[in-house]
């Protein structure tokens, strides 16, 4: 059996967890085709932190608490960037993840492809799924916001939205700057067109899904495709298990709920991706229309449950 998951970064590092035992269970091949709309560019260097997030945590090498960069990390290079003044300070990169920024960037000036950077470094951490970034061409999510009483709209990247404003400004829309240039990553149409099933990681529906769709010809891939498609829901009882679901939705109208979001990616019958869709039991009354609902525990506690989630999206199927 195939699986390809789309998924982002700290949620859907851990979802990767339980995908990877369960294919071991079972004898699957696993394809994650991850969002790259969070990288940025940082002291010169290509920082991609949902792919980071994915490698590291499948490879054991991921800060369990954070979920994102390095475990037993230190500062030392942050804070001599911060004696020179050297900005962005809101951004920290540790000594060790610097390293695979060094490599990647490296890499990168030579000419190779996010792709095969991505597959080089996957080496070393031997995540155990195959890893593609969704493209291999700029993507970046921007976000529209405004000062806090008004005045004129600027578009900053999602980074400083996220980290350095923790969402709490004003904020109009959501741009995927380059999506509409952009061009499946060598391997995930094939991964996709050759899948029994793809998952829709319990990632940010908004910030992390959303831009692995944009992607053209990706979104129809999956719909267009012979696999069956189950998402999971990001959104218990009304909240989002991490991260700022509930603050991206808002601005999207979008009601902070299992149907919300099942709504959002919409039924396949009615043009839009889901065959299932997986909820927890605070959630079972959901409806999404032309979408079979199933309610079981989504709390990734740890590998065995998250596996026993994945068995409950296979079994939609
Ligand atoms: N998140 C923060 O809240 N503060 C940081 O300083 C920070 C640094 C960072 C460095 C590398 C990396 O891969 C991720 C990092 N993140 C940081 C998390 C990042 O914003 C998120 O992982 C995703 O972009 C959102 O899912």
């Amino acid at each position: 059996m195939r699986i390809v998951v789309l998924a982002g970064g700290i949620g859907g590092a851990r979802f990767l967890l339980g995908v990877r035992a369960y294919a071991r269970e079972v004898g699957a091949e696993v394809t994650a085709v991850v969002n790259v709309g969070d990288d940025l560019y940082l002291h010169g260097l290509k920082v991609c932190p949902d792919l980071d997030s994915v490698m590291y945590t499948l490879g054991g090498g991921a800060d369990p608490e954070r979920g994102w960069g390095r475990a037993g990390e230190t500062w030392t290079v942050k804070s001599e960037l911060a004696a020179y003044g050297a900005e962005p300070s809101w951004f920290g990169l540790g000594d060790r993840d610097l390293a695979t920024h060094l490599v990647r960037t490296t890499m990168l000036s030579g000419g190779y492809p996010l792709s095969a950077v991505t597959e080089a470094l996957a080496t070393r951490w031997q995540p155990g799924v195959r890893l593609l970034p969704a493209t291999d061409d700029r993507l970046e999510t921007h976000v529209v916001v405004s000062d806090p009483g008004g005045g004129d709209q600027r578009a900053i990247h999602f980074q400083e939205w996220w980290v350095r404003h923790r969402a709490e400004i004003p904020t109009h829309r959501f741009v995927f700057v380059g999506a509409e240039s952009a061009k499946p990553a060598p391997g995930v149409l094939d991964a996709v067109g050759a899948a029994d099933v793809v998952l829709l990681a319990p990632s940010n529906p908004v910030v992390s899904i959303a831009p692995i769709l944009a992607v053209p010809g990706l979104r129809e891939a999956v719909a267009d495709g012979s696999a069956r498609v189950v998402g999971i829901s990001p959104i218990i009882g009304g909240a989002a298990v991490r991260g700022m679901a509930d603050r991206c939705l808002a601005v999207l109208g979008v009601e902070c709920s299992a149907a919300g979001v099942g709504g959002l990616y919409g039924g396949r019958a009615a043009g839009g991706l889901l065959d299932g869709w997986l909820v927890a039991p605070e959630d079972e009354e959901t409806v999404v229309p032309d979408v079979t609902v199933r309610a079981v525990p989504l709390r990734m506690t740890d590998e065995a449950a998250t596996a026993a989630m994945v068995r409950a999206a296979l079994e939609l199927t």
